[in-house]
């Protein structure tokens, strides 16, 4: 397999890094089996940076059967809690010990900031490998009383052979979420990151590899969807799928599973998460939390406050406000340390919120801000503000995944609780006030897995987080994400009971 060095040299960030451009199977890096590679675009440009190995379904199999083996003689019940702990805990420094390098490649490679990077990305994905390698030795089953001639009591086993999809959006941080519960609870991983954004992924492989773990514990196959992701979801010999990505893939993962072998499965899907905004909110509060809402990640985010609800007595003072707040918001080079916002993702990405902000264009929406390209070169957005929707339009009921959000009056509370539940996504949701009643009181009746009440966006390693509705099946991150990878034994123990 071949290596990519690339050299920073820029005003944040200067430094150098060269790792293999492989696939990660049983603890060596190697092409594809069919010798085919994948361009990988650096979106602040549009040019080609490198290119790594390409996957295809024969390299599906490979690895499912190196993860097999390492399960059945290395890994699963055959290492400890704690030697699952330390490997953990090791790759946790590693990763802090080359943070700004992984903090770089990601910027480099998704559009990010480079400050975002440092601060949200890696810090948290950090955080998230080291949480779980502290729940590594301390997953319990129960003991049930039955009568005094029995003992029944439950094991929390690996699943076995887990293959995890993960998107573009926050590749490393998708990664580590994904992986420290799999590992955690001892099952053995085949990883397929988004084919648009495999750097942070492939130089993990090296700091897995570097920590101990044993070869064929974690497989990374860059690929893509159709091919690689789909082979993953229909294998007959992995237990269990888990995904984030869209709702459209995320629908397709559980067909495939449900046609091959019934693997248990955890989606993360989309969202066009509601922003609710009282009168009797902290008004300049309000406005940076949804500033933050919308465009933080460039609007790539599935928990994004999409749909910014205001109450008709603030209305004009907050779009007055929000609207130089947004106005404050530089976009530029990820590499720029005044940079607020990069380039979106891809063309493709680019390409569909353009189409979005024509569509809320053709369907009679107001363009209040932005609405149209920054820059000439690469795929920056300038951020976008739509007034005047109905709730039938696209921009209302879609999930745009870019700088766009809808700025939409309310009278009441009924009215408000209404039209936020009136999505078929139910991911996350804010609510803005300063009467405790009335924002927990409207948090308990939104229809979304997060509530978050006088902020967006907050996630922790130790908070489970994901979807109600068609936004997903089973949650993430928490104590709550070893559920999805443990299966449960119980065991029944005759005493003395004479048949
Ligand atoms: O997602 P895909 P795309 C949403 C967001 C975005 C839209 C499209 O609205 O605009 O999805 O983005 C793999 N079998 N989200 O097309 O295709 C793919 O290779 C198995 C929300 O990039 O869902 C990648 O690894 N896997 C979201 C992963 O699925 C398949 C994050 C996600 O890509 C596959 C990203 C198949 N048939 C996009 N086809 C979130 N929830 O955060 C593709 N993949």
């Amino acid at each position: 397999a071949s290596v990519f060095t690339h050299e920073f040299n820029t005003p944040i960030y200067k430094g150098k890094t060269s790792f293999n451009t492989g696939l990660y199977i049983n603890g060596k890096f190697v092409e594809g089996s069919d010798k085919t590679t994948i361009d990988v675009v650096n979106p602040a440009t549009g040019k080609v940076v490198t290119k790594v190995a390409e996957a295809t379904s024969k390299d599906v199999d490979i690895a499912v059967a190196a993860a097999h083996k390492a399960f059945e003689t290395t890994w699963g019940l055959n290492m400890g809690g704690a030697g699952r702990s330390r490997l953990l805990a090791k790759l946790a420094q590693l990763m802090e010990e080359h943070q700004q390098e992984l903090a770089a490649l990601e910027a480099l490679d998704n559009g990010k900031t480079f400050t975002w990077a440092m601060d949200l990305d890696t810090t948290f994905a950090i955080d998230t490998i080291r949480y779980y390698a502290g729940w590594a030795d301390k997953i319990h089953g129960q003991v049930q009383e039955t009568d005094e001639k029995k003992l029944s009591y439950t094991r929390h086993e690996p699943i076995g052979v887990v293959g995890q999809i993960i998107p573009w959006n926050f590749p490393l941080l998708m990664m580590s979420w994904k992986l420290g519960p799999a590992l955690a609870t001892g099952n053995c991983i085949i990883m397929k990151p988004s084919e648009f954004t495999p750097l942070t992924a492939i130089r993990m492989c090296e700091l897995i590899h570097e920590a101990g773990f044993p070869p064929g514990t974690f497989n990374l196959l860059t690929g893509y969807g159709h091919t690689v992701g789909a082979a993953i979801s229909g294998h007959m010999k992995i237990d269990k799928v888990a995904f984030t990505g869209s709702t459209l893939v995320g629908r397709k993962i559980m067909e495939a599973a449900a046609k091959s072998n019934l693997k248990d499965i955890t989606l993360e899907l989309g969202g066009k998460s509601p922003n609710i905004i009282f009168d009797d909110a902290d008004l300049d509060q309000a406005v940076n939390w949804a500033a933050h809402g919308i465009y933080w990640n460039h609007g790539q985010a599935c928990c994004a406050g999409s749909r910014i609800f205001v109450q008709s007595g603030i209305y004009d003072d907050f779009l007055a406000k929000f609207t130089e707040k947004t106005r404050s918001l530089k976009v530029g080079d990820p590499f720029d340390v005044d940079s607020y916002q990069g380039p979106q993702v891809s063309k493709i990405q680019y390409d569909r919120i353009m189409d979005y902000i024509q569509s809320g264009k053709d369907q009679g929406a107001t363009v209040h801000l932005g609405g149209d390209r920054n820059g000439t070169e690469g795929f920056y957005i300038n951020p976008t503000i739509f007034t005047d929707t109905t709730p039938d339009m696209k921009i209302v009921q879609e999930e745009i995944f870019g700088p766009v959000g809808v700025v939409i009056k309310f009278e009441d509370d009924e009215d408000v609780i209404r039209q936020a539940n009136d999505t078929v996504f139910g991911l996350a949701a804010a609510v803005f006030s300063q009467n405790i009643n009335r924002a927990l009181n409207t948090a308990h009746r939104l229809k979304a897995g997060t509530a978050w009440v006088n902020c967006v966006n907050q996630l922790h390693s130790n908070v489970p987080f994901g979807g109600f509705k068609q936004s997903g099946i089973g949650r993430e991150l928490g104590e709550y994400a070893l559920h999805n990878y443990t299966a449960i034994k119980s065991v029944q123990v005759n005493l003395g009971h004479i048949m």
